[in-house]
């Protein structure tokens, strides 16, 4: 038989940095989880998924790995790891490592050895080019401003790095560094790891013709048509997992920036070629300005639902989908999409987890998502801590592409800061995260946003996230349902239905703060279902009241 428990799971994302600080240093760490899986459990979440814990110089906090196979010394010991990982299996959770392998830390050994010199055995570890008229190789800028070349004086060569210049590009199309990842990954499924959330997985096969990219911002060219779904990624993956994932029984997620449906088929194909599912990006890029992610514009419903409703119907039978709001990258889903104010906030974060949570495919949900956190707001370029937000700004303000105002309104909106402020524990100082200074600043809202009072309120986020989670654990119908969208044109209300044999789920959700009229709800049919559940204890016929959500099973 084969083992699918990934679709019936529901899967926590940690950001170990901003978790839980045991030691007073003012940063989370591996003792600060194993301090509160209970709490975990008690969401009554299955995995849980860690971002970067590996040795690090945290040029991207952790996303820059220089070993594999150690613990970040500001995280704990592996010995730390070690028991974190025992105390997580003896609650029945499942562990999913974070694997960083599109690049290294430029502080690896095998970087600090490929640019010594031109017949270093690391040499093709990495990807070397000559200048092209005493310039870059091409026009490509990094995903975190300047551009993807660093020349490198040792050897008068330039190399690429997609991201900050500490964060080499891998050479895959070498076999060499294909084994070293493979028996990498071996090494952790030895020591008991339940699975892997890729890092741009879609971007380790690049265009060998390395042409330019389509220049934006009169600055850099766009290098995602020729380093996003490659030539040879999914043979790559393919050898994955003949060679890795096979061998145990995983669960496997890959970022794929830039996936397209016809893409997502092959990355999560359900004969189990290459992995379980992808991270797609459209929903999360739903608003652009020419400025790309960095505009503070808000999000049109009928843009998001047609891009989820793609996504819904065009993998079913196909592939499997994954779902979430928020991750480390992205602002937090209660300020973006529904409503952060006091009047709101609770009612539109438990809106926004019904609409995602009954959809098809398996749930993520991002560490502070069940109590409702919001957007850090942060008045001062001084608060920011990420280095694609402090990089953007200069970047952006130095060329006058936007000004001080308009760069700050953005962060506000769309910084990955917004996501990576500390876990807001309970109403002690500084959340009750860290006794030290805390390595980014609380969210002063902690006094009425925090865990400790979420689960002393039966109604709070929290017992609605947990009430969500169970559901899935006792109906089929939310794992195996056949979705419909409905209500395509509304500019309000999100609908939509799931099918299996002869029940029927209907889910209605209103993205507004008014009431509005709907009337999903008002037959003989529907009203001899079971409301399996709801943000409201009333209804009233004809109407959803704001952001009021409803799921009612229909035999
Ligand atoms: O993110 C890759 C990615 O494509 C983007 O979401 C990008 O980080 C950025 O947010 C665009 O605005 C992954 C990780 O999730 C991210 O934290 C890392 O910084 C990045 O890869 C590099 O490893
Ligand atoms: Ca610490």
């Amino acid at each position: 038989m084969k083992k699918t428990w990934w679709k019936n799971s529901v899967i926590y994302q940690i950001y170990p940095r901003s978790f839980a600080d045991s030691n007073g240093d003012g940063i989370g760490d591996l003792n600060g989880i194993t301090a509160h899986l209970d709490y975990l459990k008690e969401l009554g979440v299955d995995v849980i998924w860690l971002s970067p814990v590996y040795q690090s110089p945290n040029d991207d906090n952790g996303y820059d790995i220089s070993d594999y196979q150690d613990i970040m010394k500001e995280f704990g010991t592996m010995e730390d790891f070690d028991r974190m990982l025992s105390e997580m299996h003896k609650r029945g959770l499942k562990l999913v490592m974070d694997l960083v392998v599109n690049h290294t830390s430029d502080e690896h050994h095998w970087f600090m050895e490929s640019r010594k010199n031109k017949d270093n055995p690391y040499r093709d570890y990495y990807i070397w080019k000559d200048p092209k008229d005493g310039k870059e190789p091409n026009n490509w800028g990094s995903c975190f401003g300047g551009s993807a070349w660093e020349y490198d004086e040792a050897t008068g060569m330039y190399y690429l790095h997609c991201f900050s210049k500490k964060q080499p590009d891998l050479n895959w199309e070498n076999d060499t560094v294909r084994k070293e990842v493979f028996d990498m990954m071996t090494w952790w499924c030895e020591k008991g790891v339940d699975g892997f959330r890729m890092d741009v997985i879609s971007m380790i096969s690049k265009d060998p013709a390395y042409p330019d990219g389509e220049v934006h911002d009169n600055l850099y060219g766009d290098n995602s048509p020729y380093v996003c779904n490659g030539p040879r990624v999914h043979e790559y993956l393919q050898e994955m997992n003949q060679k890795v994932l096979s061998k145990f029984d995983l669960i496997t997620v890959g970022e794929a920036a830039g996936v397209t449906i016809e893409e997502a088929k092959k990355y999560a194909n359900l004969d189990g070629s290459e992995l379980n599912m992808v991270f797609q990006f459209e929903h999360m890029g739903v608003v652009e300005s020419e400025h790309g992610k960095w505009t503070d514009k808000r999000f049109e419903l009928k843009k998001l639902r047609e891009i989820l409703n793609k996504w819904q119907t065009e993998l079913e039978g196909k592939a499997w989908n994954s779902l979430y709001w928020d991750n480390h990258d992205q602002p937090r889903a209660v300020s973006r999409f529904g409503n952060d104010g006091p009047m709101y906030r609770e009612l539109s974060a438990k809106m926004l987890g019904t609409c995602l949570h009954m959809m098809k495919g398996t749930p993520y949900v991002y560490q502070g998502e069940e109590l409702g956190m919001t957007n850090a707001y942060f008045k001062n370029m001084e608060d920011y801590r990420d280095i694609e937000s402090i990089n953007a700004y200069k970047e952006y303000t130095e060329n006058h592409i936007m000004n001080h105002e308009e760069m700050m309104s953005a962060l506000k909106a769309v910084s990955r800061d917004n996501a990576r402020t500390p876990m807001q524990w309970d109403d002690s100082a500084n959340a009750g995260f860290t006794t030290g200074t805390p390595w980014i600043s609380v969210n002063p809202n902690y006094l009425m946003i925090n865990a400790k009072k979420a689960l002393e309120d039966k109604d709070s986020v929290f017992y609605y996230y947990q009430k969500l989670i169970k559901l899935r654990k006792e109906h089929e119908i939310i794992i195996d349902g056949v979705f419909k969208g409905l209500l395509e044109d509304d500019e309000n209300i999100y609908a939509y239905e799931r099918v299996l044999r002869e029940q029927k789920l209907l889910v209605a959700c209103n993205f507004s703060e008014k009431t509005v009229d709907c009337n999903l709800f008002d037959s003989e049919i529907v009203k001899k279902g079971q409301e399996l559940i709801s943000n409201y204890v009333y209804h009233e016929e004809g109407v959803l009241k704001p952001y009021e959500a409803r799921v009612v099973l229909i035999p």
